[in-house]
């Protein structure tokens, strides 16, 4: 049976804005106020997905939330007509009614954490959505994800989902951003690496500027639940510095694909000790790990192009490809680096740029926006097949963003009642489309 990295990329939702919400993601406050183009951020994901089908790699589409968020904020009391909640939440504060309205679920590599079948003792692909407690505009995702999750992945067979853990800042999780599953070949029993800011319960270093999103308690809750096998699993802390730098995800600083880490000399407190564990827990020869030097790329450097944030993909003929952003290529070190690194004798051997700049704005790069899931023919045949990127499927969704979508949105416009019978409109089409049932909220009441 064949086995393969497939990655479910998240679409971007027609509310798509900058509203400044994230403390510690240095783009998303920087980017604050700023007008966004919500049609030009979805075709920019899009274009991504289909080059990526083109390659010869299974892509799937994983559907935004219904923003504005008018559920949580009638939870909030805030009562009347849908038109009187926006403008009463927007009367109270602009910034809480921002963040019921925010198009954050577009970065699946924070929807959940993932573990394949041969990694798990039951066999069966196990899904944690996160609960992203660390900031309430994405503390309110997780109830939908995980029910987008279970109509992607319905087959209970093949498919195990679990609640995300519980909403407190001792559980911080943030999903597969601080997650890598390395393995000698995908469908092997392989090591998952789960990567955290500080821990909860026992005391240890911690960022002073920014705050530390993951906590290891919630790692270790999550390994359980997977039922993986303790000595496949590692560990290891965040640098606090560069957390203090705007590094708010392990993904912005390493990425890991098969049995490649590649990372940032600065990414772990004790970065010796995790590469020495990850070989150790790996137990094959090719283990390799490209540590970019800080006299190569500096930190900021790499929080500004979001070299980290990339894609490591293996495509048909075995060849391993870096996806980057765009901003990789306006930053004359970092591109010459990736040169480099592509021409001399590192495992990777082609990069690719992609223009993703309405989302890399809020800090999201190629990486942010997929969710990896390893599957094997059986699983891939179980899983809600409406989801899969195929050529009609790409032609159907850019035809329906060009329907559905606005080319300019600035945070004042989300009081307009009309945006969410937009974005309404828009997501109910799309459920049909995507064959997901009844997952949002206002299709449920
Ligand atoms: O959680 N930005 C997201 C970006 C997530 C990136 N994901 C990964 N690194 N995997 C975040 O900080 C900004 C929204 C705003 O400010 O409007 C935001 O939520």
């Amino acid at each position: 049976m064949t086995a393969f990295e497939a990655n479910f990329d998240g679409l971007v939702g027609p509310t798509h804005n900058y509203a400044g919400l994230s403390f510690g993601n240095v783009a998303s406050t920087g980017n604050q106020a700023a007008v966004s183009n919500p049609k030009l951020a979805a075709l920019q994901g899009l274009k991504k997905m289909k080059a990526l089908h083109d390659m010869g790699l299974v892509q799937g589409v994983f559907a935004p939330q219904e923003r504005p968020d008018t559920h949580t904020l009638r939870q909030l009391g805030f009562t009347g007509s849908d038109a009187q909640v926006l403008e009463r939440a927007n009367k109270s504060s602009p910034k809480l009614l921002a963040a019921c309205c925010s198009a954050s679920s577009m970065w699946t590599a924070n929807a959940a954490t993932v573990s394949p079948s041969a990694n798990t003792a039951d066999s069966k692909v196990h899904f944690t959505p996160a609960n992203l407690s660390s900031k309430f505009h994405r503390a309110i995702e997780h109830e939908t994800t995980g029910r987008i999750l279970q109509a992607m992945f319905p087959d209970s067979q093949h498919f195990a989902h679990h609640k995300a853990l519980p909403g407190v800042s001792h559980f911080g999780d943030e999903g597969a951003a601080n997650h890598t599953r390395f393995c000698s070949e995908p469908g092997k029993q392989g090591v998952e690496f789960f990567v955290y800011g500080r821990k909860a319960f026992s005391a240890g270093v911690e960022p002073q500027k920014y705050p530390a999103r993951q906590t290891l308690e919630a790692s270790q809750a999550i390994a359980r639940n997977h039922q993986l096998d303790n000595g496949h699993v590692v560990y290891a802390q965040q640098n606090p510095a560069v957390i203090d730098q705007g590094v708010f995800h392990n993904d912005v600083i390493a990425v890991g694909s098969r049995d490649v880490l590649f990372c940032h000399e600065q990414a772990y407190l004790d970065q010796q000790q995790v590469y020495a564990d990850l070989k150790a827990a790996s137990g094959w020869r090719n283990f390799q790990i490209v540590e970019v030097p800080s006299n190569r790329v500096s930190v900021s450097e790499a929080v500004k192009s979001y070299l980290f944030n990339s894609q490591l993909i293996t495509l048909p003929d075995g060849s391993l490809t870096i996806i980057v952003p765009a901003e990789c290529q306006d930053n004359e070190n970092v591109w010459s680096y990736l040169q480099e690194l592509v021409t001399g004798d590192s495992p990777i051997n082609a990069v690719k740029a992609f223009d993703l700049r309405q989302s890399m704005n809020n800090g999201g790069g190629p990486a942010c926006l997929r969710l990896r899931v390893e599957m094997n023919d059986k699983e891939l045949k179980a899983a809600n097949q409406s989801c899969i990127l195929d050529d009609g499927l790409y032609t159907t969704l850019c035809n329906w963003v060009e329907r559905h979508y606005r080319d300019q949105l600035h945070t004042d416009d989300l009081i307009d009642p009309q945006l969410l019978e937009e974005s309404r409109r828009a997501l109910d089409e799309l459920t049909g489309i995507l064959g997901l049932g009844a997952v949002y909220p206002f299709q449920r009441v």
